[in-house]
């Protein structure tokens, strides 16, 4: 097992990439952090982009290094809320609009899927824009097409917050057109709302202490967004699924099969996790932070078992997922004259049994949007 506040859970590094271990203190608070660090001939660390070196603002003297070493999708703690009222669970619909419904027998709208966004909002926009999913003015255009978020909104990008009331506002939106805009929880959500509740509480775990303020803000917290967070937020948050199924697409954010620990079925799994930020405290919060976090199951000759595992238990004949950035899974992190990895779209893996849709935006890659199934 894997000292608490490691974020990476493969036993080998993306190709030409070593291991650092770096042991971090905040407020008496210890923990070890993993990661890759980039091949030596690199100029670059891959965790050198721009959200990273906003981290810098933290004024976490003697801890920079460590931070700017980190690979941009670096994650290690879950948060919980600020607010402990996390009110009735979700219904499929909101009941303040009228939504038109499919006339009987007919066909639903497209599907796409669209990966972590870690608060890059103008991204986001542009990207949506493209796909012709909102209109200019940044509001839902898609009919009755099927959106999801594959999670991890927040962290990193310079507008966390930006992005969580976008995709609100799209899902109330596209709910009133017959489409919807549902979005997955990412190991982010959970850092982020334990941020929140927990702060610098301390968290208990096999390996020593930690807090959820500590790994939140290593992992890409930006303090404004923490500022600007509010109860309707971390309401919307604290309820979203882990997992889904649409049209044989098994819709995970994090690439491990961690998932098969909360339930047996998609409701279970979905039901434990709010459950779990309902009622348990920081210690649980801090363990399903952990396993959502880890990722890489479904690279190498074991990686199509390890979906077979998942498929088996949940439904679907492919998985697709979010949490790992393209450029880590392909080990394409950097050319050698620095340039930006080159992520042309979605990554098809595992003997075609899972889809890779984070695309990197953290690391100058891109986000990614993609209209299922991809071929
Ligand atoms: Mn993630």
């Amino acid at each position: 097992m894997l000292p608490y506040g490691s974020y990476y859970e493969p036993s080998e590094p993306p190709a030409g990439y070593g291991y650092d271990e770096t042991h971090s203190g905040y407020g008496g608070a210890h923990y070890l952090e993993q990661h890759w660090h980039a091949p030596a001939h690199h100029g670059a660390h891959p965790g050198s982009h721009d959200a990273t070196v906003q981290l810098g603002t933290l004024h976490r003297t003697g801890h920079e290094q460590a931070v700017h070493e980190q690979p941009p999708v670096a994650v290690t703690t879950g948060e919980d809320p600020p607010t402990i009222e996390l009110g009735p669970p979700l219904t499929e619909q909101p009941v303040n609009f009228p939504y038109p419904q499919p006339e009987p027998g007919e066909a639903p709208g497209p599907l796409y899927v669209i990966g972590d966004v870690h608060g890059y909002l103008d991204e986001l926009l542009a990207a949506l824009r493209q796909a012709s999913l909102i209109d200019a003015e940044g509001r839902w255009a898609a009919g009755r097409s099927r959106v999801w978020f594959l999670g991890d909104f927040t962290d990193r990008g310079p507008d966390g917050i930006g992005v969580i009331e976008l995709v609100m506002q799209l899902a109330a939106e596209a709910a009133a057109a017959g489409g919807y805009c549902r979005a997955l929880m990412g190991n982010h959500e959970l850092l982020f709302l334990g941020a929140a509740k927990y702060g610098d509480e301390p968290v208990q775990s096999t390996a020593g202490t930690a807090s959820f303020l500590a790994a939140w803000r290593l992992n890409g917290g930006q303090q404004h967004d923490l500022d600007r967070l509010e109860s309707h937020h971390i309401s919307w948050l604290s309820r979203l699924p882990a997992m889904a199924l649409e049209d044989g697409h098994l819709l995970l954010h994090s690439d491990t099969t961690a998932y098969l620990e909360y339930g047996e079925s998609i409701a279970e799994v979905n039901d434990a996790v709010h459950d779990l930020l309902a009622d348990e405290g920081a210690d649980e919060w801090w363990d399903c932070f952990r396993r959502f976090t880890k990722r890489f199951a479904f690279r190498g000759e074991n990686g199509p078992d390890a979906v077979h595992e998942l498929l088996g238990a949940y439904g679907g004949y492919r998985v697709v997922h979010g949490h790992s950035p393209i450029p880590y899974l392909t080990g394409a992190v950097h050319a050698d004259d620095g340039a930006p990895p080159h992520v042309p779209g979605p990554y098809i893996y595992a003997d075609e049994l899972a889809v890779a849709m984070d695309g990197g935006v953290t690391m100058d890659g891109r986000l990614l949007i993609a209209r299922l199934p991809v071929n």
